[in-house]
């Protein structure tokens, strides 16, 4: 556990030991540190569905080690037997959730490592070591973009961000909680604002607990308090991360993206996006993506309290989508994409 919590001075989401899958419980978090060992796939499964595990390259990682998980499972001896066991499981694990595209990205890519091998055994070694690859540079990724998104910042700055974009939401460091660390460690002096992020709370439960786990400078505030931040010149930047990009720039994040970067607009304050490029869809269109709608009951109460009357319809997406002109450069490990995006997220993707 130690080694775990203190990894690249964040958390260490989600890991591969002695065959069998670690995870934060993120569902506990901040009461408690709980760390769950998953042998069987359908467990990292579930813990996608119930958001044990969140934040799209976590899920993208935890998807490969679940089709890691799988390959063990699989009594197979011949490669055709085996590829068959895992495209059960693929579709299962990528049935999980509908938004973030790193879920399919780790999953394509596992499959095509298992198409290429030879015999059973070395397959299933090809798949966990590449899952277990996929992982180790996950956070390579993160400190590369934090390296970039740092120069964006300013000593004595004070970042906005929303939802959970940081180690929790990735293997370890973080997407947007990255370029705050990269420029804290660098010497700037920053100060971060999370929103709280309802209804699930990633704000206030993940960002709040690990960036004051880390000792950086945090407060919390109301989702409802972003206008008034800005407002009052509390923040100079804005940096979240994202669940999907498209090859325009459509960036779709967390319910509540859109506001916060109509927001800064209004004050003219810089809304960067930070995510490693496992994140862009480079084949879909605005009106393709699912939006994730989630269960009523996160929005009629708070915790146990129940708040709204009883059969209140509720409408609960899960993400929103903020267009390209409200976003003043996304971040990733090859660099930072600015307008006209088609055609800077293609030459980065091209420089790959
Ligand atoms: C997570 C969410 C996060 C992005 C972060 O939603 O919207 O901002 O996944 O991604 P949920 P990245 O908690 O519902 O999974 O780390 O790539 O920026």
């Amino acid at each position: 556990m130690a080694e775990q919590t203190k990894n690249h001075s964040s958390l260490r989401t989600v890991d591969w030991k002695d065959n069998k899958v670690v995870m934060i419980d993120q569902t506990k978090l901040p009461k408690e540190l709980v760390f769950v060992e998953f042998s069987d796939y359908r467990q990292v499964a579930n813990s996608i569905k119930t958001l044990v595990v969140r934040g799209a390259p976590a899920i993208g990682v935890s998807a490969a080690f679940g089709l890691a998980l799988a390959a063990l499972q699989s009594k197979a001896t011949t490669k055709d037997e085996l590829l068959k066991d895992l495209e059960t499981a693929r579709k299962i694990l990528f049935e999980t959730r509908p938004t973030a595209i790193n879920l399919k990205w780790g999953l394509d890519k596992i499959m095509q490592v298992a198409k290429q091998g030879t015999d059973v055994n070395q397959i299933k070694e090809l798949i966990i070591n590449t899952a277990k690859k996929m992982a180790e540079e996950d956070i390579k990724i993160n400190m590369m973009m934090g390296k970039n998104g740092s120069e964006l910042v300013n000593d004595n700055d004070t970042i906005m961000t929303h939802c959970n974009a940081g180690a929790l939401a990735t293997v370890a460091y973080g997407t947007a909680l990255g370029v705050i660390r990269a420029a804290n460690d660098s010497g700037k002096k920053i100060k971060v604002i999370a929103t709280e992020t309802r209804p699930v709370q990633q704000g206030s439960r993940l960002t709040a607990f690990e960036l004051k786990y880390d000792g950086i400078d945090v407060s919390l505030i109301p989702d409802t308090a972003v206008g008034y931040t800005m407002a009052k010149g509390l923040v100079n930047k804005i940096v979240v991360g994202a669940d999907r990009i498209l090859r325009t720039g459509h960036v779709f994040n967390k319910i509540g993206t859109y506001q916060v970067a109509l927001i800064a607009k209004q004050h003219k304050i810089p809304f960067y996006v930070a995510a490693p490029l496992s994140t862009f869809d480079l084949k879909s269109n605005p009106e393709d993506v699912i939006i994730e709608q989630r269960n009523g009951r996160e929005v009629t109460g708070l915790g146990d309290k129940k708040t709204a009357p009883e059969g209140i319809n509720v409408i609960n997406p899960a993400f929103d989508m903020t267009p390209p002109e409200l976003i003043s450069g996304i971040i990733t490990e090859k660099g930072i994409a600015k307008t006209p995006y088609n055609e800077s997220i293609k030459k980065l993707f091209e420089a790959n």
